[in-house]
């Protein structure tokens, strides 16, 4: 049901299986390492018109993408309301998307990772019946795809701490496994998902967790690269579900030094990685030029100067 062989080659889905983590590594069914490289969506309540086959098939094909994230924001931003704040109607459409991405993923045999994408609503505690009620309504069509993975809470922020965010996960990690027992979560940490050393030092009691960390490269530098690693080193599986290639609102310079830098050590530690964004805003993170007008079959035209480069991150 999910696709294993492609364009004559075994997909991702096909190289790896089903995964599980051991120790701070993924690894895929065959006991190898797996390390995914992938793309994120924009907020898909502003941008759900890119979750379409033909443009996640050619983003695959191009960039040799092996996930794709769907990040689902849950409260208010950018004047579009989100899972948690908004209606019943629009909660009906964003689980059919989520749905919908992953069929998508299961044909071109790729992994999936549906993100409760906390940000302005920075404790998620905030939400915590509304994304457990997320999570109840998807799980039971996600549970057959074994390229999914779950990620409970994008960017914890403000004051919020690792104990806060692990009250709030030992209530959502239980439902989402009471009904699909056994797939990967991703666990957000404090301070926008970068204190990974926190997580270190209390990590939660269940198997096949990884714990977020998020850099924009022309903000988050040595200092944060020195924070990864002592995690790893001190055991914790650690996986980069969102990366920018600028500076921490998404916009401003692009800093390739910077940038390259952080993935020859992901590469080096075999931490996978999602870049943000799949979209055409004017924001130098965006993929997509502002005046790209397509949904798919991009031409070299409709990438920005971000999306020139994905191709070299991915690789
Ligand atoms: C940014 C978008 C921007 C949008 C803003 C609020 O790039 O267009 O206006 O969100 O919705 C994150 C967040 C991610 C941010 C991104 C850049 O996870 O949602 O997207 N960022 O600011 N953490 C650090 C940076």
């Amino acid at each position: 049901m999910i696709t294993t062989e492609r364009n004559g080659m075994a997909t991702p889905f096909g190289i790896h299986g089903k995964l599980h983590v051991e120790g701070a590594k993924l690894m895929d069914e065959h006991q190898n390492i797996c390390q995914l490289k992938g793309i994120s969506t924009h907020n898909i309540s502003l941008y759900p018109e890119y979750v379409n086959e033909a443009c996640v098939s050619q983003l695959t094909d191009k960039f040799g993408m092996s996930a794709f994230r769907i990040a689902m924001y849950s409260a208010e931003a950018d004047d579009v309301k989100g899972y948690a704040d908004g209606d019943d109607t629009q909660r009906a459409e964003l689980e059919k998307l989520v749905i919908a991405s992953a069929e998508i993923c299961a044909k071109l045999g790729i992994y999936l990772l549906v993100d409760w994408h906390i940000l302005l609503d920075y404790d998620p505690n905030i939400h915590t019946d509304m994304a457990i009620q997320f999570f109840k309504n998807v799980c039971p069509s996600l549970k057959k795809y074994d390229n999914v993975i779950y990620e409970i809470c994008n960017e914890p922020n403000m004051d919020t701490t690792w104990a806060q965010i692990t009250n709030y996960a030992n209530q959502v990690i239980p439902s989402i496994r009471e009904i699909d027992p056994d797939k990967i979560i991703i666990v957000g940490t404090p301070v926008w998902s970068q204190r990974v050393d926190e997580a270190a030092k209390a990590p939660l009691n269940y198997p096949n967790l990884v714990y977020t960390l998020h850099f924009y490269a022309d903000t988050h530098k040595e200092d944060l690269r020195n924070l990864m690693v002592n995690a790893i080193n001190d055991g914790l599986p650690v996986f980069v579900s969102e990366f920018g290639i600028c500076d921490a609102s998404g916009n401003g310079p692009i800093n390739d030094e910077e940038t390259n830098k952080w993935i020859d050590l992901m590469n080096k530690y075999d931490v996978s990685y999602v870049l943000w964004n799949l979209s055409n805003k004017a924001e130098t993170s965006a993929i997509l030029a502002p005046t790209c007008t397509v949904t798919t079959d991009f031409s070299e035209d409709d990438f920005s100067e971000c999306g020139k480069r994905v191709a070299g991150y991915l690789k």
